[in-house]
């Protein structure tokens, strides 16, 4: 007979729809199952997690939906640091479609879930709130307590992904990780396709995302920050033009001048010379974009 952890011995009490159960640590456990469902997360540590048999190694950022019929246990911990938010769906007043709340529970969903760094401080902050909260009984301490766990379930839908599908990577995320590739590639050539290939996203999904959120194509992006790169090179280091295009990425110092001058208005050696060379009060030249 597997254990079976009661509502009465983890609910303070018989109205409460949520509880927020601190595991600091978490340690060795036996296989149980629940009369409610629970939510993991993962703070810190490691250990395994068997779950219907079986066995996941999990860390910080894993995340766990727990159904009322699921069987778990942990095992072989190490400093495991976890939160489970128990909660009891019939217990909820505030009608909402929780079946579209939380993810699909069906036998082939994924199991376990990441939630990425963002994710987890917004969780944190909601489960310091909720914590309190669920502890209170009265009416709109409950209703409160519901808002709030809907509030870490969005969270969770939104900043999380299936850890057997990276390229679901939140869009956040991934905007992060592309940005960070592209100033690392200012003086190599870049290649959105093969990132997208390395990092399992899909590029059409990605460049159409990039572009909503900077109202530019990454190639016009990565193209003024080259010129940025370029500006500021000319200004500051008294190298060849040569070199200031192969190490703004550009192979071809003709071809770097072409695209320098049609951008500002004016070849690299003359932009450069506005500032290395005094110039006569009568003298006019045309006004260069800074
Ligand atoms: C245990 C363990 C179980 C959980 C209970 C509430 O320490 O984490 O999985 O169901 O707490
Ligand atoms: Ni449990």
């Amino acid at each position: 007979m597997t254990l079976i952890l009661s509502r009465e011995d983890y609910f303070p009490a018989a109205s409460l729809p949520v509880a927020v159960a601190e595991r600091m640590p978490q340690p060795s456990f036996p296989p149980h199952r629940h009369e409610f469902s629970e939510i993991v997360i993962v703070w810190r540590g490691n250990g395994l997690h068997i779950l219907n048999d079986r066995p996941w190694l999990i860390t910080c950022g894993d995340v766990f939906y727990i159904r009322d019929n699921d069987c778990h246990s942990y095992d072989s911990v190490n400093d495991l640091v976890l939160d489970n938010i128990l909660y009891c769906r019939d217990r909820f007043g505030l009608g909402l479609e929780w079946n579209q709340l939380l993810p699909p529970q069906g036998d082939d969903a994924p199991r376990c879930w990441r939630l990425t760094t963002r994710g987890m401080a917004l969780a944190r902050s909601v489960i310091t709130q909720l914590e309190r909260e669920s502890r209170k009984t009265d009416p709109l301490s409950i209703q409160l307590s519901e808002a709030l766990f809907l509030q870490l379930a969005l969270i969770l839908r939104r900043h999380g992904y299936a850890a057997d599908r990276p390229w679901a990577l939140p869009e956040g995320e991934q905007l992060d990780l592309l940005m960070s590739a592209l100033q690392g590639a200012i003086a190599r050539p870049f290649d959105l396709a093969l990132f997208c290939q390395q990092n399992q996203l899909n590029e059409r999904a990605l460049k159409q995302l990039f572009r909503q959120q900077t109202g530019m194509t990454v190639g016009h992006y990565l193209r003024q920050l080259q010129l940025c790169q370029a500006k500021y090179l000319l200004r500051t280091q008294d190298c060849l033009i040569g070199e200031v295009a192969a190490r703004c990425g550009f192979d071809d110092s003709n071809y770097f001048s072409v695209v320098f001058t049609r951008d500002t208005g004016l070849t690299p050696s003359a932009w450069r010379q506005r500032f290395f060379a005094p110039r006569p009060a009568s003298q006019t030249t045309a006004m260069a974009k800074p």
